[in-house]
């Protein structure tokens, strides 16, 4: 599965970070994305937003912004509340160690 993204998924403080986040459930359901990194910005018009990922992005859902999650049947989800309610409603198959997937 990918995972669509700004810039990282880097903690931002005192506010949430929807990639983060998205990230973060996906982890601790066990899953493993590739993460892409889309740069631009979601409000940028689309010759502003030339990146592949980006393209993607727009190409997948129809709109620019991310988090984007496209899962191994081929599903693409956004924003990152429903990433985040799909995370919890498919744990990786093998996972079986809720709360011990965040890497350690
Ligand atoms: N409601 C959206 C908000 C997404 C959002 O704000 N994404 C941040 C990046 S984490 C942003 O600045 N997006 C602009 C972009 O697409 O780069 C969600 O929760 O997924």
């Amino acid at each position: 599965m990918k995972l669509y993204v700004c810039w990282g998924t880097f903690n931002i403080p005192a506010r949430r970070h929807p990639c983060r986040d998205a990230l973060d459930a996906l982890k601790a359901a066990g899953h493993d994305p590739e993460v892409v990194k889309a740069y631009g910005f979601g409000g940028f018009p689309n010759a502003l937003n030339a990146t592949s990922g980006r393209r993607e992005v727009k190409q997948l859902t129809g709109q620019s912004w991310v988090p984007v999650l496209v899962t191994d049947e081929g599903e693409a989800i956004h924003d990152s509340d429903k990433i985040i309610a799909w995370a919890a409603a498919h744990p990786a198959a093998d996972s079986g160690r809720v709360g011990a997937a965040d890497g350690h």
